[in-house]
């Protein structure tokens, strides 16, 4: 089916949420004839909705299927830009090299590049970030903010952010955040945040959120390596969730926040940033590439640097780290 059309089709049926859309509506919608209508209907249905057809009454969306492809995650999307773009894969290495190259053809702004299955994902300091088929989402964000190089470490606090109200929106449960870039669910890693940059001098052209949400895993899925570190939703809920639901939630929450921040800055992201953190004044050791730090986490400040107190008083700034919390 042509993007286009898929696009109008899945929105009238977002806007009578849950409800019947006529066949009449649609063929004006799409200028096309009754009959073409239905076979778009039939396209849908091989893609896996369920459809109930009612003479007079028309269609409604029954079930969506438990997918990530551009149908599922925008049908009932309620963003303006973010996610109003979504490139998708069955399978592809890694969703972040896709959208640097998306991104230096000069896609959109909120530009969503979205794989159900990775195999050459990665974290900070190319560590691997399994990405197993079917179970997870694994995606990237393309933003053209008009910011100074040194403010983009924020973006990973808003991202975080939006990433514990998203969830707990879409699940109930209260994820909790570990600077810089994890999410954890009753203490376990079930997100990871990787921000890359594409910048000239002090000119930043695109940043690029990666995104990886353990979702639908079981634990004896995981390697044995994070088995004891790492957790899904499903895991914690006990109850499998539909991606779309969680990807469609925390899109809708940061395009909020990511708006908000580029009207009236940090200052309300790092309040709740703070407030959804686990690590701060507790005593924390901080891994960095030249030694580590042991202190007490105190906050953030505004470039989005951990600042740890020390047992001699001294404050200092840790701007790239693993921490373990005491
Ligand atoms: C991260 O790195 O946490 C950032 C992960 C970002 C992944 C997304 S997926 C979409 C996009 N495309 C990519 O290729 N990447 C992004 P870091 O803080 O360095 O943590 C990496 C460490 O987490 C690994 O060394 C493992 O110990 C652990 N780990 C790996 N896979 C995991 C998983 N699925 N769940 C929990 N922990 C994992």
């Amino acid at each position: 089916m042509q993007s286009e059309i898929r696009r109008k089709l899945l929105a009238a049926f977002s806007e009578a949420d849950g409800g019947y859309v006529s066949g009449q509506k649609i063929s004006e919608l799409l200028g096309c004839s009754r009959t073409a209508v239905w076979k778009h209907i039939e396209e849908l249905r091989k893609e896996g909705f369920v459809l109930e057809a009612v003479r007079r009454k028309g269609y409604r969306i029954v079930k969506t299927p438990e997918k990530i492809t551009a149908n599922e995650i925008q049908l009932g999307l309620q963003t303006d830009f973010i996610g109003q773009n979504i490139v998708y894969y069955d399978t592809v290495d890694s969703t972040q090299k896709i959208a640097h190259e998306l991104s230096q053809k000069g896609a959109e702004e909120g530009t969503l590049v979205v794989a159900d299955e990775q195999t050459g994902g990665r974290g900070r300091m190319a560590r691997v970030w399994y990405s197993p088929k079917g179970t997870g989402i694994w995606m990237s964000i393309i933003l053209r903010p008009n910011i100074p190089l040194q403010k983009t470490p924020q973006l990973t606090l808003l991202t975080a952010v939006a990433l514990v109200e998203g969830i707990e929106e879409a699940t109930g449960l209260s994820p909790t955040i570990k600077w810089p870039n994890d999410i954890l669910i009753n203490g376990k890693k079930a997100v990871g945040i990787l921000t890359e940059l594409e910048a000239e001098a002090d000119q930043v052209h695109s940043v690029i959120i990666g995104i990886g949400i353990n979702v639908n895993q079981q634990i004896d899925e995981f390697p044995e390596a994070i088995r004891n570190t790492a957790t899904s939703i499903a895991i914690e809920k006990g109850e499998k969730i539909h991606r779309a639901l969680i990807i469609q939630k925390f899109l809708e929450r940061f395009e909020k926040w990511y708006t908000t921040y580029l009207e009236h800055g940090f200052k309300p992201i790092k309040l709740l940033w703070e407030s959804y953190s686990i690590s701060l004044n507790k005593t924390i050791h901080a891994r960095t590439l030249s030694g580590t730090v042991v202190g007490k986490a105190l906050g953030i400040n505004e470039e989005g640097a951990l600042l740890i107190e020390t047992s001699e008083g001294k404050i200092e700034k840790v701007y790239s780290a693993d921490i373990d919390i005491k």
